[in-house]
């Protein structure tokens, strides 16, 4: 009997900057609701999915700021989403800008969660991989200021154990990094979920700007095939606030092959039934880490930041 798991992909579209909160829960309400009749367990949402992607503009009033951000979840904002969830008994990924007060310090995260089909939060993950820059940078068209707004996660790479298998978070920039995949792929997982903002335009260096799709596929398919699971990733896309975020949602299987996509720059969900089994084709075999990996080789990854000559 395969450890069949029906996964759907929910993608946003455009959420303008004058957006409440209130509308974007109803848009992912109704695309719970589509996904659950399609017969989805389980319903992936988009990075920072409640609010427009903010990094893109610098603002130095931390009060305007901490305006995009949740201080508790659940919250009154999400409850539809959550009591929706519980009654379709439907489990989600959300995205969300995480504000945290903890022994008298403040700390702001590019978080996101995976709640279970009861409405129980069993997951959460911190955004490691913070790109762009910190200061202003009038030069370009728009900013990416991930790194003045938020800390880099304190969680590491988490697996937990749900929906029948083994289930690990990752946002956008992180799934850029092979690193971010294999500690996960370390701990036998079986479906990483994700979510991004990713605009087509990369100012320092417009050359790749046409490779923006294909980038995004080779990531997670890569990803994907060398640790042997399932991964899905979920766009906020469009032209939000003059800016084009790319769409290309998509459910991949552990052997990399793109088995759904999104075909369209708006609300879309997909669905797929992953059969969690799957994962043992690749990880019992080509990528059975135990038996070919010689970490003595790779001290250099985790000794070092950046490019070190050795000689
Ligand atoms: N967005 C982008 C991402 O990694 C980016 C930033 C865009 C990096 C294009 C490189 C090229 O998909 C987020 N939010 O990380």
């Amino acid at each position: 009997m395969p450890r069949s798991l029906v996964v759907a992909a929910a993608q946003l579209g455009p959420i303008a900057r004058d957006e409440p909160r209130s509308s974007a829960v109803a848009r992912m309400c109704a695309m719970m609701r589509n996904a659950a009749a399609s017969g989805a367990e389980l319903v992936v949402f988009p990075e920072l999915a409640l609010t427009t992607f903010f990094p893109r503009w610098f603002m130095e009033d931390q009060v305007e700021i901490d305006t995009y951000f949740e201080t508790e979840m659940p919250n009154e904002s999400v409850q539809p989403l959550f009591k929706l969830a519980v009654e379709l008994k439907v489990g989600f990924y959300l995205g969300y800008a995480e504000l945290e007060h903890e022994e008298g310090q403040t700390r702001r995260f590019n978080t996101s969660i995976l709640v279970d089909r009861l409405g129980t939060i069993i997951g959460k993950y911190r955004k490691v991989h913070l790109p762009g820059h910190i200061e202003h940078e009038p030069w370009r068209p728009f900013q990416h200021l991930e790194k003045r707004y938020f800390k880099s996660g304190n969680l590491g790479f988490p697996v937990f154990d749900g929906f029948g298998g083994r289930m690990g978070m990752c946002i956008c920039n992180d799934r850029r990094w092979p690193e971010t995949f294999r500690v996960m792929g370390l701990q036998g997982v079986e479906m990483v979920m994700l979510g991004y903002n990713t605009p087509v335009k990369y100012p320092p260096a417009p050359e790749h700007d046409h490779l923006q799709d294909f980038h995004n596929r080779l990531v997670m398919q890569a990803g994907a095939y060398q640790n042997g699971t399932w991964v899905v990733g979920v766009a906020k896309a469009g032209r939000e606030e003059e800016c084009d975020l790319i769409g290309g949602s998509c459910i991949v299987a552990p052997t990399g092959e793109i088995l759904a996509q999104c075909g369209t720059l708006g609300d879309e969900v997909i669905t797929h039934e992953c059969d969690l089994d799957r994962c043992r084709e690749i990880q019992d075999n080509i990528f059975n880490l135990a038996l070919h990996r010689e970490p003595e080789s790779y001290r250099l990854i985790t000794e070092t930041k950046g490019v070190r000559v050795l000689a």
